[in-house]
């Protein structure tokens, strides 16, 4: 591919939406250079390749295509029976998964597809028959009513927000608080790590129609053999939410009892973190709920997006190429580096490291809230986000915690090396930060101090470290 098409591409594209509303392609112009000059540590993010994006810029937005591949609801779906088939090949064959439905626009809608497959097969089979009717769809109020009660109201067994479950997993703020009964399974005190002899006795008790693993701030492997025998001990279905870790599973580092696909029977992910291709979900499931899940749209989705879906096809086939492992490889070699770079400098980090692609740093140690410590580093150049770490006293908003992830800047090309230069520059931000007061003298949350001038220095430093490695190198905009 030569540089040269990339730069065509996109500046001509550019210059086509600037003749419409200049102030969008200057935003888009704006944003690449943002995104180039800043030290991006969100773990849920990632740069996508140019052929991905491309893949998004085109007429298949301009298409309808309710229903599945060959049998939808609109005609002329022919083009979009293409992309869509080959995304969900190449999902299949990459993960090893009976089944893709690369539908889903986004995490959230990837989960709602789920636990309907899910809820539609419990209660299809023994209810329906009761019921005598066709498909759940045609149950009756009073039908589901009955339903809800003889499935032990839809109980939703997942991690706790606060030790890196995510909201999707039966919290009150999301509709899968209000669709199930929710209960978590947390970390141990001491060692930060699930336990799983407390998931098994919680399993026990509460005897849950899903039991979720997965997580968005837990950074270790987990087991899901164990996980799946749990569910299995308890009649539960098993469902992993793996958004945050799909490209690790995609790059063989996550294999064996830590590869959720072969143990649960329904997986869930976002393409657009580690996986690092277009913003959207997918579904992979074994074969007894494909049906079910292949009836995502019209259930709780709108029409799919052929254009996003046209990008999953790229992103999973450049994810299916053997460089792809050496990238998954290096995300985790520099989530160490980072978790090393820091602890040897006096950071307390929850678990005590990382084994995947994020480093979760508890700030407390430093004085500092998660809020205070997120927009020092901001303004030193250094992008993160807060998050919550385990029992956390200062809740979801201020948070004690800072969650840092690599799969961005492993993607630019930063090496362990550079790692330890990161860890050097968060270090000095969070020592040099200081909490602030609010105006009746009580400790704020909110407020600090940080010399201006550390901060520019830091900024500096941290586009230095960026130099050596350009992003999008054969973007050229000028
Ligand atoms: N918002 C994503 C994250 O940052 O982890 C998950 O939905």
């Amino acid at each position: 591919m030569s540089r040269n098409a990339e730069s065509t591409a996109f500046r001509s594209a550019l210059e086509v939406i600037r003749a419409v509303e200049p102030r969008v392609a200057d935003a888009i112009g704006a944003e690449l250079t943002d995104q180039r000059e800043s030290l991006k540590l969100i773990a849920s993010e990632n740069y996508a390749s140019p052929a991905t994006l491309l893949a998004m810029g085109n007429w298949f937005s301009d298409k309808y295509a309710e229903g599945t591949v060959g049998r939808r609801f609109y005609a002329g779906c022919q083009n979009v029976d293409t992309v869509e088939a080959l995304a969900a090949e190449h999902a299949r064959e990459l993960f090893g998964a009976a089944h893709a439905y690369v539908q889903p626009h986004s995490g959230i809608d990837a989960n709602l597809v789920a636990f309907w497959a899910v809820l539609a097969d419990r209660v299809e089979s023994p209810a329906l028959k009761k019921a005598q009717v066709r498909q759940v769809n045609d149950l009756t109020e009073a039908d589901w009513f009955a339903l809800r009660r003889e499935l032990g109201n839809q109980r939703m067994l997942g991690m706790s927000l606060d030790a890196g479950g995510h909201l999707t997993h039966g919290f009150r703020p999301n509709i899968s608080g209000k669709m199930f009964d929710q209960r978590s399974y947390g970390t141990d005190p001491t060692t930060g790590l699930i336990d799983y002899d407390r998931v098994a006795e919680a399993a026990r008790e509460f005897k849950p129609l899903i039991l979720v693993g997965g997580y968005s701030a837990y950074p270790r492997k987990v087991n899901f053999r164990i996980l799946r025998e749990i569910a299995d001990s308890v009649g539960a279905t098993f469902m992993v939410d793996m958004a945050h870790f799909a490209g690790l599973v995609a790059g063989k580092v996550f294999t064996g009892d830590f590869d959720p696909v072969p143990h649960a029977h329904i997986v869930t992910t976002t393409t657009h973190k580690s996986l690092r291709g277009p913003r959207g979900g997918m579904v992979l499931c074994q074969p007894e709920l494909a049906d079910q899940v292949d009836r995502g749209c019209p259930m709780v989705l709108g029409g799919p997006l052929p254009h996003v879906m046209a990008a999953k096809a790229v992103a999973l086939a450049e994810a299916r190429r053997p460089d792809f492992a050496d990238y998954a490889q290096r995300i985790v070699d520099n989530a160490q580096a980072l978790a090393e770079g820091l602890l040897s400098r006096g950071a307390t980090l929850v678990t005590g490291g990382t084994d995947n692609h994020l480093v979760l740093i508890d700030v407390s140690g430093y004085g500092l809230t998660g809020r205070q410590a997120e927009q020092a580093l901001l303004d030193s150049g250094i992008v993160t986000n807060r998050n919550s770490v385990p029992q956390d006293p200062n809740g979801a908003w201020y948070t004690s915690g800072i969650r840092v992830g690599t799969p961005a800047l492993t993607t630019r090309g930063l090496g362990t090396a550079e790692m330890d230069q990161t860890a050097e520059l968060i270090h000095t931000v969070l020592t040099q930060t200081t909490a602030g007061a609010n105006a009746d003298g009580t400790p704020s949350k909110a407020k600090y101090t940080l010399d201006a001038g550390l901060a520019d220095k830091i900024a500096r430093q941290a586009t230095d470290l960026l130099a050596t490695y350009p992003l999008y190198p054969g973007i050229d905009l000028s």
